[in-house]
């Protein structure tokens, strides 16, 4: 079987058919797709009516499961994560983020379904930061490769917890567990080998070789330059529709434009590795 990749834009994002989700799928197949995200970044799948045990099994190929220490679990299935809103405008993925970069090992990777859709909105963009990265200057480059960042819960946590979006009993001991994690501005991606731009409006606190007034307009000017346009793309999802996206090398921003509607996915994430 060979798949179809039909690309959404120039830079991110393809919509693949032909390609029943449900499995099982071979090897070449598998390795067709994997070589599709390593060229378009997110990979959309229409019409994919599949049980959790189906996402997860197609999750699995990739590798291991991350185990989210805030997100709600599947009651039957603990590698999945429910994300169930009706008021999404505090949640945090509203916010241009790499998921999980306040851990040690990042996330790799996520597969995320459709299963309940507000009648319009809820969309979600992704991001090319290879080409946020490539769109630098050279002088601006010289500046950030080698130097690396804090990424920090702390914020986030708090918020979600103010807009009961978290019941972790207490923001302090959760902090606790995890200390911001310090990670390089510009990562390279183990598989593509390619240089990219890797911090997040979520998550970036500071950049540590910087003085802090510098790092503030130096980070201010990368959070917003990674929200530009041409770098992104835009889903509108269907029911069923099924998405993988290299959390590595992009971000995503889940438009808050539904309230009041009810918006239910299943998301399965993959463990990471220490960015270099
Ligand atoms: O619900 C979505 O579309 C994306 C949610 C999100 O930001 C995430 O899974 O990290």
């Amino acid at each position: 079987m060979t798949i179809d990749v039909v690309p959404l834009t120039p830079t991110i994002g393809a919509e693949v058919r032909g390609v029943d989700l449900a499995g099982p799928l071979d090897e070449p197949v598998m390795k067709e797709i994997e070589q599709a995200l390593y060229r378009h970044l997110v990979l959309f799948f229409r019409d994919q009516d599949i049980t959790p045990v189906q996402q997860v099994d197609f999750a699995r190929w990739f590798g291991p499961f991350e185990y989210h220490p805030f997100a709600k679990p599947h009651p039957d299935h603990d590698e999945m994560t429910v994300l169930d809103q009706t008021t999404p405008e505090h949640d945090g993925a509203n916010s241009w983020h790499s998921d999980s970069s306040f851990m040690e090992n990042p996330a790799w990777g996520s597969v995320l379904r459709a299963v309940q859709l507000p009648p319009l909105g809820g969309d979600t963009c992704w991001a090319n930061m290879y080409a946020a990265y490539d769109a630098l200057s050279d002088r601006m480059k010289q500046l950030l490769d080698g130097a690396t960042a804090l990424h920090d819960i702390l914020v986030p946590l708090q918020k979600a917890v103010t807009y009961g979006h978290s019941a972790v009993a207490s923001v302090e001991e959760t902090r606790a567990k995890w200390p911001a994690a310090r990670h390089p501005v510009v990562r390279t991606h183990p598989q593509t080998g390619r240089k990219l731009l890797y911090v997040n409006n979520n998550f970036t606190t500071r950049i540590c070789e910087l003085a802090e007034d510098e790092s503030r307009v130096v980070l201010g000017f990368l959070l917003d330059h990674i929200k530009r346009p041409d770098f992104q793309v835009r889903f509108t999802w269907s029911p069923n529709a099924v998405v993988l996206w290299d959390n590595r090398c992009t971000q995503h921003y889940a438009v808050p434009d539904y309230s009041g509607h009810r918006r239910v996915m299943h998301r399965v994430t993959l463990e990471g590795e220490r960015p270099r």
